[in-house]
């Protein structure tokens, strides 16, 4: 098969690329080993900021964007006392969605198949070959076990961090920074009605917050030490940290559908291309849930990518392929530092034992000034509507 993007991966990212470069009628096939079923069901981020809205409304695809806007309150709670952050006034006015990773992808798969787009589910073995010459060829084994060539001068590598595409960059093509925040958490779904605007708890016992995850289901948080298993916290010790470390002993609970634990750490691959591969989302860099970024950050590479590969297919202009990996790298460690002194200031400002008094005691500033300083409130809200 001769295209002109081979895209691995239909998570938003890979998803995201093909509906634009679908719009910039720049022909395109998605290899996703997973079927539609399992993608469509992989429950992770629940909100879209401000500035990914407006990307999706410029391309016109705002109605990939599923459930209510976002009203832009955070609420925190500090040892039981609520401290409301308007975070879209504080940003000048711009507002995100409550859209759940898997309703987005839902969208963006309707969106792109109803283009006549050639998404290819449960593609086994994708394997990209000859990177470095003037077009890739990728190998890939369809359900009934044929293998088919692909071959396109631009492979898009949308297959998050153990993806076929980092795979095939050989030894030293990239440079990987990891950092583990020693910080893990349980990440808990249940059938139990949303908090009217997302919560964040820090109080001694350690930190905890609950999200929308749609009318009737909420994504809980809840700090934990490294070597607990999901297995350890059953509903009946679940519930009672959440009321304790939520400061709300009305809390109404549910079936808990989801159980994991989630270390952690963060990862920037340098650079994001090499040859005729661009890395995008999860496949170069991966954040920490703190401050709902990953999925956002994820999907502005993809919009990075679609304008120059269209630039570069239309016009012969490389230009913005050869800035590509510097112009989402800048953006990249901005959302990590962000995310970071978020995780410092909601996990130091409680646990005492943690980090000692002098850090609890900068953390505590942190928030006071997110409370208390209208320049910190203003820098907080930009972040959260999300830096271009
Ligand atoms: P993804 O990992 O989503 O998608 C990659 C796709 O490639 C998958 O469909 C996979 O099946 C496919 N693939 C992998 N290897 C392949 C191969 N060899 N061949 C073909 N296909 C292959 N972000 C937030 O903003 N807010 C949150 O609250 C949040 N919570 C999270 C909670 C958890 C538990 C996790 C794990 C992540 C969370 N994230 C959150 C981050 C998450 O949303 C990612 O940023 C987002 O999924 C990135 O999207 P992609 O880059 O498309 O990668």
């Amino acid at each position: 098969v001769d295209t002109t993007v081979v895209i691995v991966g239909a998570g938003p990212t890979g998803l995201t690329l093909a509906n634009m470069l679908q719009h910039n009628d720049i022909p395109c096939v998605v290899l996703e080993r997973r079927s539609r079923e399992f993608v469509e069901n992989r429950h992770r981020a629940g909100i879209v900021d401000a500035r990914v809205r407006r990307m999706y409304q410029d391309w016109g695809l705002a109605d990939v964007l599923g459930g209510p806007p976002d009203d832009g309150i955070l609420e925190f709670r500090v040892d039981g006392e609520a401290h409301l952050v308007d975070h879209a006034t504080l940003s000048g006015g711009q507002y995100g969605w409550l859209c759940p990773q898997q309703v987005l992808v839902r969208g963006l798969i309707a969106r792109f198949l109803a283009g006549g787009g050639d998404l290819r589910f449960e593609t086994a073995d994708v394997t990209p070959h000859e990177l470095t010459g003037d077009r890739v060829r990728v190998t890939g084994t369809d359900p009934s076990g044929v293998t088919t060539t692909f071959t396109a001068p631009y492979l898009a590598g949308c297959d998050g961090t153990r993806g076929a595409s980092r795979a095939s960059l050989p030894a030293g093509a990239v440079a990987t920074y990891t950092f583990d925040h020693e910080v893990s958490w349980l990440t808990i779904l249940a059938t139990a009605p949303p908090p009217p605007h997302p919560l964040l708890a820090v109080s001694e016992h350690g930190y905890a917050a609950q999200f929308y995850r749609g009318p009737k289901a909420s994504r809980y948080y809840l700090q934990c030490r490294p070597e607990d298993e999901p297995a350890d916290w059953p509903a009946e010790r679940v519930w009672p940290q959440l009321r304790m470390r939520l400061g709300d002993d009305a809390l109404p609970d549910g079936p808990i559908t989801e159980i994991g634990r989630v270390d952690m750490r963060s990862e920037v691959c340098e650079p994001m291309s090499y040859g005729r591969l661009f890395l995008a989302g999860d496949a170069a860099h991966v954040m920490t849930p703190m401050g709902g970024k990953g999925m956002n950050l994820a999907v502005l590479d993809a919009e990075t990518l679609a304008v120059a590969i269209s630039a570069a297919v239309r016009d012969g202009d490389e230009s913005g392929l050869r800035a590509y990996s510097a112009t989402c790298l800048e953006r990249a460690w901005r959302y990590q530092e962000f995310s970071r002194w978020m995780l410092e200031m909601l996990h130091d400002a409680g646990d005492a034992s943690r980090v000692g008094p002098f850090r609890r005691r900068l953390a505590r500033t942190r928030l006071a000034a997110l409370f208390t300083d209208s320049t910190a409130a203003r820098v907080f809200g930009e972040m959260m509507a999300g830096a271009s």
